[in-house]
């Protein structure tokens, strides 16, 4: 008789934005697809499901999408009733398990193994934190482990789906597939020999001044903003119109799109401006130039984060090159005008394209984090 399929509850309250949905969901489906888990996914607001995986009814209690269960985390969901906790239960990003599931995983013999899936930096405290344990004060010897994702081997890796890299070199040399890709999101394909530049980030970015810079680039641009604060500022950009055309930059406010399309937009750009922690990692996956809207908080760590980063992404790059690409990004993140660091870093595109492919070479060198959690659930034992 075969044994049952492992069983992972993967918990995730939703803060703000797409981010944390989008990366609970990555990850329960690379479990479920990839290491035939059999995963139940608890999320406390189906609307942005709704808005990743269109299919995702945000009204429905319980349905499956894309092969895994998918729960509408009520308060109470497990108050009073026999609750049946999972082999391996994931919360993310500190959302805190709710207290009778906990008490659950206390009685229960063996322990459930209990893992805390952390955000992503690039800081290097991360390494001497990843994988730690920490028993729990009250149900001790119950145990949970952080898990940190990260750039490096002493990390929990990047989410990375097996077949991501062989999907995008399928795409990235099919001009027929991106042709279509095009006419389906814009109506039209972009100019022959175009900057292609996708637009995703957070109010307070210096959008109106990177799209007049843009005009100055030597050819003809072609920029695409899925629906929010890009496309409200392509929109006022082009004057009230949701497409148009100024100064050889042709700008186009479109709907957002699933995660799937997403990617491909990614992939289909030169050079792609990202944001929060999902888009940050599918951009580095595009292979292509990115420029990163760190989710800024309140106590401006996110300046340190976005250092940190910075620091491994241009370490490989020539200092002269390396100056021009973080000059934009902080420039970028301040929300400042970019006259004059806009100039500098289009002169630096190529160089930055070479860069981009080899960076996401070296990252794919790492086992994907789905891999690596299983393994590291494995070894837990239980
Ligand atoms: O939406 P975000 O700003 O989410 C952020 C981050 O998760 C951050 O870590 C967290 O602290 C903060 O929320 C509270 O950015 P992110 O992480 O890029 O998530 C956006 C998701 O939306 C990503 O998976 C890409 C996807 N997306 C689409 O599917 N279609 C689209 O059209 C666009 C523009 C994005």
């Amino acid at each position: 008789m075969t044994a049952r399929p492992e069983r992972w509850d993967v918990f995730c309250r939703v803060v703000d934005n797409f981010g944390d949905v989008a990366v609970a969901l990555r990850l329960a489906r690379c479990l479920a697809r990839e290491h035939g888990k059999a995963v139940r996914l608890l999320l406390d607001d189906l609307t942005v499901l709704a808005r990743l995986r269109p299919e995702a009814d945000p009204a429905l209690a319980r349905q499956e999408i894309d092969g895994i269960a998918v729960w509408r985390w009520d308060a109470g969901l497990f108050e009073g009733g026999a609750v049946e906790v999972a082999d391996v239960v994931v919360e993310t990003f500190g959302c805190d398990t709710p207290e009778p599931y906990v008490r659950a995983m206390a009685a229960r013999d063996p322990h459930p193994r209990w893992i805390n899936l952390e955000y992503l930096s690039a800081e290097e405290w991360v390494e001497g934190s990843h994988a730690l344990p920490s028993p729990h004060p009250k149900y001790a010897p119950l145990t949970r482990h952080f898990f940190f994702p990260g750039f490096t081997a002493r990390t929990g890796g990047l989410l990375r789906e097996r077949d991501l890299l062989d999907r995008r070199d399928a795409f990235q040399a099919d001009r027929a597939a991106q042709a279509a890709f095009w006419r389906l999101l814009a109506g039209a394909a972009p100019p022959e020999g175009a900057l292609k530049v996708s637009l995703f980030g957070y109010a307070g970015a210096p959008y109106d001044s990177l799209l007049t810079a843009l005009t100055r680039h030597a050819g003809p641009v072609w920029v695409v903003a899925p629906e929010g604060v890009a496309a409200a500022a392509v929109t006022a950009w082009l004057r009230g119109n949701p497409a148009g055309e100024r100064g050889g930059v042709s700008a186009h406010a479109v709907p957002f799109v699933d995660q799937g399309r997403y990617d491909e937009l990614l992939w289909a750009c030169d050079l792609n401006f990202v944001r929060g922690e999902d888009s940050f990692v599918r951009a580095q996956w595009a292979a292509r130039p990115f420029v990163w809207h760190i989710y800024p908080t309140d106590d401006n760590a996110h300046w340190v984060k976005l250092a940190a980063f910075l620091a491994r992404y241009t370490a490989g790059m020539d200092r002269a090159h390396a100056v021009k690409v973080t000059a934009l990004w902080e420039a970028w993140n301040r929300g400042d005008a970019l006259g004059k660091a806009w100039p500098a870093f289009d002169a630096a595109l190529p160089v930055a394209a070479a860069h981009a492919e080899e960076w996401a070479g070296r990252l794919a060198l790492q086992p994907d984090l789905a891999t690596q959690l299983a393994g590291f659930a494995a070894g837990l034992g239980g």
